[in-house]
């Protein structure tokens, strides 16, 4: 529904107007209607194609074209017009609590501000006190808006999963005016979750990149602009981004220290200190001497340590493994030969077989493992065992047409609320390889039916070990720890599911469980092909816990997939 977006939109009009000093009965018509479309329950979109938008209270012909145009074209050509004339960061200023469009024009007025940061300084300014109606109530109430609207901002999380595609549209865009340009900050590092979004470029003519930056089409708002730094808000999902220019002699310098972490570069700098050094934003310094900060590696050698991968900068030890020679050969993002979790259009995915294994071949995959649900996921269009049959003689088939990938019949088996699995095990037998998972009963004795599960000979892998969502779900009580020990014991392999929500294990887990030589199986638990891409998120995860290939099952040829059945 975009009955929020719209009402957003007029809202955004309202405020223009009354920045303006309009009519105030044209400001509140604006707002009257924007509440109402905020309120009802139909779909906007669905009221105007049965020519039912006049059904609104309120709403005259002006706003109905408005919202005509704007479904039509995603925006308002007089909003767009409005905001020409305002601050260039009006609207994100407009959600500051206790900073109305009045007081802004007055402190636009006296002072030009066009950013968060120009109102901020201006606030301290004794001459903002002393404006008509201001005075030191006022200004503190806005400043406390100002650090509730930031505080809002700043928690708020974002998944890898969203974040990347939005990163890689706006990186592409602006290669044109950089020489080198990288994300940096917990995005490179491929954090779960991403706070907001650095990026690094050199250039030959910083003023374009600026420009360029800001005049981005996806820009909600503009937050800081300059000839370092500059900092937007784009529409897609709200997310900061922040643009950083600086010298070629300083990128390797600049990248790694904005690639963080933050305690990765405490421990570098400690380092660098006990050698004499000084390490900044800006170079490796001996006294006054540059020494280094063209390039990362250029960087890390001086300190005695080849390039550690982003993934691992969490000082978990990753320091101290570099200087000693002993970073592990972490999995490479194309080191993976498979997917293990992938549900077809047989239980609740949407894809057939044979576009996941179209999708499969074009990802240059040597295998794939259809995992249906079982028959108790009714939720999920559990297949029973006559089904489950007929699409093992569907895969049969569709296996005959593609010889250059193994499919594997594989099922997604509910682990039941007495541990039991959902198929009798002459069923189970009958497959490559089943995953068990918890998909109820989150709280009834989640670790014993697991370790029950696990000691069934025919479960070769569990699935989202932990049942966490990133977004909403804390996930099942469940003893990972005691999981991990029976894993090991039992020969199953644990999951990294590769769900942008899900991702489970999560890289601490995985890494406890790489300590106790547990094999790992990423899945993407796609129910679409598209879903397939989330591999990359799943490998992020494994490249974070440390985990080599060889510990893996999707780095293996899948005839001597190490599986527990083939034990
Ligand atoms: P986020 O945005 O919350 O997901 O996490 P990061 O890691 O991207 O953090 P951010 O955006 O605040 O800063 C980007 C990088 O800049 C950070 O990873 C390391 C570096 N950095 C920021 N503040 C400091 C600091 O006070 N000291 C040091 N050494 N580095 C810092
Ligand atoms: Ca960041
Ligand atoms: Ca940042
Ligand atoms: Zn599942």
């Amino acid at each position: 529904m975009k009955n929020s977006e719209i009402a957003d939109v007029l809202d955004g009009i309202a405020d223009v107007l009354e920045f303006e000093g309009d009519n105030v009965f044209k400001i509140n018509a604006y707002r009257k209607v924007a509440r109402r479309i905020r309120e009802i329950p139909e779909d906007i979109e669905q009221l105007y194609q049965s020519g039912q938008l006049s059904k609104i209270p309120g709403i005259g012909k002006n706003i109905a074209e408005h919202i005509e145009e704007y479904l039509k074209t995603g925006s308002i050509s007089k909003y767009r017009e409005l905001l020409s004339r305002v601050p260039s960061t009006f609207v994100e200023m407009m959600k500051i609590p206790n900073l109305g469009p009045k007081t802004l024009k007055l402190l636009y007025e006296h002072f030009k501000i066009q950013t968060i940061e120009d109102l901020k300084n201006v606030l301290e300014k004794p001459e903002a006190i002393n404006l008509p109606g201001m005075g030191e109530k006022k200004i503190q109430n806005i400043k406390n808006g100002i650090q509730l609207y930031l505080t809002k901002r700043t928690h708020q999380r974002i998944s890898l999963g969203i974040a990347l595609p939005v990163v890689d549209e706006i990186v592409k865009y602006m290669k044109q005016v950089c020489k080198d340009i990288s994300p940096c900050g917990s995005l490179r590092r491929m954090k779960e979750t991403i706070g907001d979004i650095d990026i690094l470029c050199t250039a030959d003519n910083k003023d374009k990149v600026v420009k360029r930056f800001i005049s981005y089409p996806g820009v909600q708002s503009i937050i800081a602009e300059g000839e370092t730094k500059s900092s937007i808000i784009v529409k897609d999902h709200m997310l900061q981004i922040d643009l950083r220019v600086v010298e070629p002699e300083s990128y390797g310098a600049a990248l790694q220290y904005f690639t963080g972490s933050k305690e990765h570069n405490i421990k570098l700098r400690t380092i660098a200190k006990e050698k004499g050094l000084k390490i900044s934003e800006y170079g490796v310094f001996k006294g006054e001497d540059r020494i280094a900060g063209k390039s990362e590696e250029e960087i890390y050698k001086i300190f005695g340590m080849p390039l550690i991968p982003p993934e691992l900068r969490e000082d978990r030890g990753e320091i101290e493994a570099a200087i000693a020679g002993k970073l592990p050969h972490i999995i490479k993002y194309d080191d993976v030969k498979g997917d293990f979790h992938i549900h077809t259009n047989y239980s609740d995915g949407i894809s057939t077989i044979e576009e996941i294994v179209k999708k499969a071949i074009e990802m240059g995959y040597q295998f794939i493992g259809l995992c249906d649900h079982s028959q108790t996921s009714k939720f999920a269009g559990g297949l029973n065992v006559e089904r489950l049959r007929e699409r093992n003689k569907e895969i049969d088939r569709i296996a005959r047409k593609y010889p250059q990938i193994k499919i594997f019949k594989a099922a997604e088996v509910d682990i039941l609320g007495n541990g039991e699995m959902d198929y009798p095990d002459e069923i189970l037998a009958e497959l490559d390889f089943v995953i068990g998972s918890i998909h109820q009963g989150f709280k009834k004795n989640v670790t014993e039916r697991m370790i029950k599960a696990m000691e069934n000979r025919y479960v070769d892998i569990i699935g989202h070990p932990t049942g966490r969502l990133i977004s909403s779900r804390e996930g099942y009580e469940v003893d990972i720890d005691k999981v991990i020990e029976y894993a090991a014991k039992t020969g199953t392999a644990l999951e990294i599911n590769a769900y942008y929500d899900r991702l489970d294990l999560n890289d601490v887990n995985a890494m406890k469980a790489k300590e106790k030589n547990v094999m790992i199986a990423i899945g993407t638990d796609a129910h679409n092909i598209k879903m397939m891409e989330y591999m990359t998120l799943g490998v992020a995860v494994a490249r974070r816990a440390w985990l080599e290939k060889s510990r893996l099952l999707n780095c293996y040829d899948w005839k001597k997939m190490p599986v527990k059945r083939n034990k």
